[in-house]
């Protein structure tokens, strides 16, 4: 059993993975940076410790000084939240061999998903439909032709070692295939040290939807629906909701259970995420996301089930609380994120909160860490919380997102509750009308507006 868990986090993340402990009976070990010493996460802990300086290379993704902490307090297990250490799979493969516990996937199936050509051949093998492409790595430019042939353009190369957006290329003519292959090549090698590419048809207007799933890592998975994220900014997402607007339960039920049954063969164990685009019907895997992710709270919203408690529980070897014949998705749910930024350019307004009030009532979740008289320090991520919103249905949901968002103040520094203000009052948001590319192109002609 596990009994003391440290969180390897800050933020509203660690505030999240405090609460489940609790619930649990689980002590908490915070660990926090120099200026993160008044942040609430290490007041609500039962223990904390300093892991080193401001910046995150020195301290949360120092894994020696996590390591050290965690045989200090004497905790059994990790939880890393996101970002930092989550998927790291030399971090996950430390602590395997220190004989403590990681709260998430084996090392080798965050190496595995890490590498997005082995992911895509792993999602093939176990039936997920992918997109059309190269089956590996391209190294030349006549391979590169021969692939072309058979999908046609536009075309998208991607970095195998890149993933959520970074070391992407479009190519849509003949002309330009030669001089895109070798510059992706080397932005890939200059950006991760590894110049593997490969190609990919390129959709045009697709949406972002992602399968949540939770598996037992001994062939048992189910999964808790999809999360359509396609409102993003420059591969930030901005606005998730659950379900998707574009599906319906025929087919989500056909998309949930292909990637149920794939997580069963891999014998994949904990949280995960299967990405994917979607476009005229079709679903074409992209990545897999082998971490706990920002957005998980619109899941628990629709399905009540507690994604933190089910990850502890299948780390200690407790297996599901739940089968899949038991899952029942109910109303909608959305969630805003609320960045420390400004609403228009998005440049990072850190600094004093002088006042912080949240909105509640029915239906209504605000995951935060930050409180009247914090003060944001510049080194981190620029989100300070989270609203998330239910309703019995997505007009409802709606709604309370309006009247949630007016209760909402945050005083002494910038954050985009402005952009949902306006946001909710577009035709296209209203009517779920939106692909990959709406936000960008709204922000666009804003701006054009404004000039
Ligand atoms: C694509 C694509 C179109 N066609 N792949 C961007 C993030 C990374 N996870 C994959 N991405 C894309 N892959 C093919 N074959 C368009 C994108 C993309 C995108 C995807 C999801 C959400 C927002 C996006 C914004 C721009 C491009």
């Amino acid at each position: 059993m596990i009994q003391k868990i440290l969180i390897a986090n800050r933020g509203e993340i660690a505030l999240r993975v405090l609460r489940a402990c609790k619930e649990l009976g689980i002590k908490t070990v915070a660990v926090h940076s120099t200026s993160d010493a008044d942040a609430m996460h290490v007041r609500l802990a039962d223990e904390s410790v300093c892991i080193g300086p401001s910046p995150s290379r020195d301290s949360y993704l120092n894994m020696h000084q996590i390591v050290a902490a965690c045989e200090i307090a004497g905790a059994d297990a990790i939880h890393p939240g996101y970002g930092f250490l989550s998927e790291n799979a030399k971090f996950a493969e430390i602590l395997e061999s220190h004989g403590i516990t990681f709260i998430g996937p084996t090392s080798t199936h965050i190496r595995i998903m890490g590498d997005k050509i082995e992911a895509k051949k792993t999602a093939i093998q176990l039936g997920i439909p992918v997109v059309p492409g190269s089956e590996g790595p391209v190294t030349d430019d006549t391979e590169a032709k021969k692939i072309v042939n058979k999908i046609d353009y536009p075309i998208i190369i991607k970095a195998s070692a890149g993933g959520g957006g970074r070391g992407m290329k479009i190519v849509r003519r003949a002309e330009e295939l030669s001089v895109s292959l070798s510059a992706a090549r080397s932005e890939a090698r200059a950006a991760f040290g590894n110049d593997c590419i490969y190609i990919e048809k390129y959709l045009e207007k697709p949406r972002h939807i992602e399968v949540q799933i939770i598996g037992d890592g001994a062939g048992k998975a189910i999964h808790l629906g999809e999360r359509d994220c396609s409102l993003q900014r420059r591969h930030q997402k901005v606005w998730e909701e659950a379900n998707s607007p574009a599906l319906n339960a025929e087919k989500r039920k056909e998309i949930g259970e292909i990637v149920a049954n794939a997580c069963a063969q891999l014998g994949y164990r904990g949280a995960g995420t299967i990405e994917f685009l979607y476009e005229d019907g079709e679903f074409y895997f992209i990545e897999m996301n082998t971490r706990l992710q920002v957005e998980h709270p619109v899941t628990e919203a629709i399905t009540g089930v507690d994604l933190v408690h089910e990850q502890i529980r299948i780390a200690s070897g407790g297996g599901l609380s739940i089968s899949q014949d038991k899952v029942c998705f109910s109303g909608h749910a959305i969630e805003c994120r609320i960045n420390a930024e400004d609403p228009v350019n998005f440049v990072p307004s850190p600094g004093l909160i002088t006042h912080f009030h949240t909105p509640g009532g029915l239906g209504v979740r605000v995951d935060s860490a930050v409180y009247s008289g914090y003060r944001i320090p510049p080194y981190y991520d620029s989100l300070i919380g989270k609203l998330i919103v239910h309703g019995r249905n997505r007009i409802e949901c709606m709604m309370r997102l309006r009247r949630a968002l007016d209760e909402f103040v945050v005083d002494g520094i910038k954050t985009t509750l402005p952009l949902f203000q306006r946001l909710i009052e577009s035709a296209d948001i209203a009517n779920g009308d939106y692909n990959i590319h709406w936000l960008e192109n709204y922000l666009a002609e804003k701006t054009k507006n404004r000039s």
